[in-house]
């Protein structure tokens, strides 16, 4: 007997795969931009040289990269998972953005500071995104620069309050002995005193 049986089964074994792989409009674009915030971060993305200017680095510095630390993160990382280093007495210029409707900001400050509630002035001048309490949103992104005139351990930071001490920051440390700035992810990368 049953052939219209098997008939119907596959039919809808086919049917419900089919509805799998093609989802409703607009789902297909939400996919892909999921797929692309969630690529493997490497870190030349976040770092590189201006050709055009001596000693100066460009960092790229994205909030809520993927979802880490529940979107607290830069390019991926939290906790001070990444750590840049920036040859003392050279020109930052940071291109900031958020993937998140959520507000985040980023700010350079000490790394004893990293689990403050509310972050204060940035350690350097010009060291922050316009509004570092408030935060921004949106992926049309801010730059800001500054000048790293003195060595020591610091993190980027994001200035919303209770972020960065939830740890939505990354490690900066500006040397006086490195030749070229360098980004690091993972081990290496200083662990967030208790
Ligand atoms: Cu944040």
């Amino acid at each position: 007997m049953p052939p219209r049986f098997s008939l119907a089964l596959l039919l809808g074994l086919s049917l419900g795969l089919r509805a799998e792989d093609a989802p409703p409009a607009g789902h297909a674009a939400h996919a892909v931009a999921e797929g692309a915030k969630t690529a493997e971060p490497k870190e030349d993305m976040f770092i590189a040289l201006d050709p055009s200017a001596p000693k100066t680095v460009k960092l790229v510095i994205i909030a809520a990269y993927n979802a880490a630390n529940y979107g607290m993160n830069f390019n991926g990382f939290a906790k001070g998972g990444a750590q840049y280093v920036i040859p003392q007495g050279w020109q930052v210029v940071v291109n900031f953005t958020n993937n998140s409707p959520v507000p985040h900001s980023a700010i350079v400050v000490e790394r004893s500071f990293v689990r403050k509630i509310q972050m204060g002035e940035p350690a350097f001048k010009g060291a922050s995104t316009p509004t570092p309490l408030r935060g921004t949103t949106g992926k049309k992104g801010v730059e800001f620069r500054f000048t790293a005139e003195e060595a020591g351990d610091y993190a980027l930071a994001c200035g919303f309050p209770a972020h960065s001490a939830n740890g939505h920051w990354i490690g900066l440390e500006v040397s006086a002995t490195a030749e070229k700035p360098s980004l690091k992810f993972g081990a290496g990368a200083p662990v967030l005193a208790k």
